[in-house]
């Protein structure tokens, strides 16, 4: 029904959530529209383009209500590269430490990239006059979920120092075809470097704020609670840039190869203003390394692909990676030093199990 692929990991029907096996992501580095994961938290709203409309307004001196076509004749139109990782990507390691009741058991592909097409949110935000005094850019959608009582509609904010960069877009076309409704179409908002719970879909309002949007995925979810923490309004550390991460996207955990010579590939993603510096590969858990060869940057806010050639022993190996940033950071070494309540922010060592034959 979502012209997505068949072999698609699916979570939940209504509302869909599914990832693609972690193979689907290898050795694209714009992950196909029919694989993209996709996230969502209620049922995905049908919207008319021509019905669609923007308002901008809170700490703005002159609000604003746009149409698509507003948005397409009135700012300059930009593409970018992004990777999407949802938070709750490899929530699965971290449920084989401890428990989670209620939230899905997603494995390594909620992660996918595209080319987004839109304009600055940065543009929009000048033409209504943005006041000095904003601190925060709040995006509210049509979608209203059960998960907050009483029920509201998905939102998000982001700081105005980001919402002021260039990168953040409302974008209305991804790999270069109208943004399908799955996806926000049709418009949302596109905030590289950020989980993805902030790239609101749907978009129809942009509020200026001077503190962070009291929305429940805002101010109660997305927010990574000490061990024995509960979730309320304001607990917890709010989730906004991504961390730096890295994982094996082929072979698949589980796979059955020859012995031998293997093609072992991935991604790395960085975080913040950082960039990918060095990918290791280890066949003993990480006691030697190799470093990998690095394929070409495809943009400051995408992922990078990296593969290597690795020699299997007969039975069984387990492939750990890791990936060291710019800065000289790395990932920690297991999901249990990682562990959370609602199981976000899994960037611990990847690693797939393979039998050699
Ligand atoms: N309106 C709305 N926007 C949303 C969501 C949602 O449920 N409703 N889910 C968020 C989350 S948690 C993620 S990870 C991304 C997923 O985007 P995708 O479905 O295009 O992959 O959308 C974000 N934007
Ligand atoms: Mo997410």
């Amino acid at each position: 029904m979502w012209d997505k692929r068949d072999d698609m990991v699916v979570h939940g029907t209504d509302p869909y959530n599914a990832e693609p096996p972690r193979t689907a992501l290898a050795d694209n580095s714009l992950t196909p529209t029919d694989t993209f994961y996709s996230r969502n938290h209620a049922t995905v709203p049908r919207i008319e383009p021509s019905h669609w409309r923007l308002r901008v307004d809170g700490l703005v001196d002159q609000p604003l209500e746009l149409t698509l076509q507003d948005l397409v004749d009135r700012f300059e139109h930009r593409t970018l590269v992004a990777t999407m990782q949802c938070a709750g990507n490899r929530r699965s390691a971290l449920l084989a430490v401890r428990g989670i009741p209620g939230e899905d058991p997603w494995g390594a592909g909620a992660t996918s990239t595209a080319a987004w097409t839109g304009v600055s949110l940065r543009d929009v935000l000048r033409a209504a006059d943005v006041s000095a005094e904003a601190h925060h850019v709040a995006f509210e959608a049509p979608d209203v979920t059960d998960l907050a009582d009483p029920t509201q509609v998905y939102g998000s904010s982001i700081p105005v120092k980001k919402a002021m960069a260039e990168e953040v877009l409302l974008a209305w076309q991804m790999n270069g075809e109208d943004l399908p409704s799955l996806h926000g179409g049709p418009v949302r908002v596109v905030v590289p470097g950020y989980i993805g719970a902030r790239s609101v879909k749907w978009v129809v309002r942009v509020t200026a704020l001077l503190e962070p949007s009291e929305n429940y995925f805002q101010a109660t979810a997305y927010r990574l609670l000490p061990p024995e923490g509960e979730p309320a309004p304001g607990a917890g550390i709010s989730l906004g840039p991504f961390n730096l991460t890295s994982d094996i996207l082929e072979p698949d955990d589980g796979a059955t190869l020859p012995v031998g010579e293997s093609q072992v590939t991935g991604y790395a993603l960085a975080g913040g203003d950082r960039a990918i510096a060095r990918v290791d590969v280890s066949l003993d858990q990480g006691r030697t390394w190799v470093q990998a060869e690095l394929d070409a940057e495809i943009g400051p806010w995408a992922w990078r692909l990296w593969r290597t050639r690795l020699i299997l022993p007969e039975g069984r190996t387990c492939i750990t990676v890791r990936a060291w940033d710019s800065g000289g950071s790395t990932q920690p070494e297991s999901p249990a030093q990682m562990w959370n309540p609602k199981g976000y922010g899994n960037t611990s060592w990847g690693h797939v199990t393979v039998h050699a034959l």
